[in-house]
């Protein structure tokens, strides 16, 4: 569910995601690709990606694109810790490095790979450690504090747009839930763990600071949630509408099996 939460940021429509969550002919990929795949190039959402690291290529040959069209684009990669230790991660960032392409590289580090925990696979507990060998700057930041979050986007977006070449951000995270919750999957971590993450919720953080500004009170929580629903419900009756694929649809938009 990793890209879910990016295609909303980015401006993808709710109807068409659900329906593809759905299986149905309305969604992203016709309800071909599932809750793992959806693109929307229009808005230039390249897609998430269920082969993990796979998604650091093609959004580095985005970034490729924008500097020989030279159009000011910076393109984004969202990727997890375990992600960082496959090849296409180093790859990309020697790359990018040397090319001096229009890049920011988000590792959100929430602490595991699946079930493993980080520990069990990398010597160095911050990712962002690794940008030093490839001559960009790699910063930590809360990745629960939008705020944190943003001053550090901000920061690598000039810093692409200036032509100097990729950053990396390492956002420490958390997820709440198990990986999988399929029968014979325990989830192996702390509840206590798990407990102190719930505590620090980002939209709770954000709700209180917020308020504590002045910026935000209880009329404007309910009507910020009550359009988040109405959105919501709105996706789910588009979804449920739209017919499943057709049997004779199996084949259309297949390029490789
Ligand atoms: C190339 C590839 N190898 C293995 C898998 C199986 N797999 C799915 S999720 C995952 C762990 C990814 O870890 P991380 O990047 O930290 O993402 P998170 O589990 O935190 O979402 C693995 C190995 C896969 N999807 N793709
Ligand atoms: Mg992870």
């Amino acid at each position: 569910h990793r890209g879910h939460g990016h295609c909303i940021a980015k401006g993808a429509d709710l109807k068409r995601m659900e329906a593809e969550l759905y299986g149905r002919q309305a969604g992203y990929c016709k309800g071909k690709g599932g809750s793992m795949h959806i693109a929307d190039f229009d808005i230039g959402m390249l897609g998430a990606n269920g082969i993990v690291a796979g998604g650091i290529s093609i959004v580095t040959g985005a970034g490729l694109a924008a500097k020989m069209e030279g159009n000011r684009g910076v393109a984004v990669s969202f990727f997890g810790d375990g992600a960082s230790n496959a090849g296409p991660f180093h790859e990309c960032l020697n790359i990018a490095a040397t090319w001096k392409l229009p890049m920011i590289y988000v590792c959100e580090n929430n602490l595991y790979a699946a079930q493993t925990p980080a520990a069990a696979t990398h010597a160095q507990s911050d990712v962002a450690s690794r940008a030093a060998g490839y001559g960009i700057p790699g910063v930590v930041v809360d990745g629960n504090d939008i705020f944190a979050v943003y001053q550090a986007a901000h920061a690598a977006v000039e810093r692409a747009r200036s032509g100097a070449g990729p950053s990396l951000i390492e956002c420490k995270t958390y997820r709440w839930r198990g990986h999988t919750e399929r029968r014979g999957w325990p989830d192996p971590r702390d509840p206590a763990e798990i407990e102190a993450w719930k505590q620090r919720d980002p939209i709770e953080l954000l709700e209180r600071r917020l308020r504590d500004q002045g910026e935000l009170d209880d009329a404007g929580r309910q009507a910020i949630e009550a359009e988040v629903m109405r959105a919501l419900d709105e996706a789910v009756a588009f979804a449920e509408a739209s017919p499943l694929p057709l049997p004779e649809q199996a084949t259309d938009d297949v390029f490789a099996a």
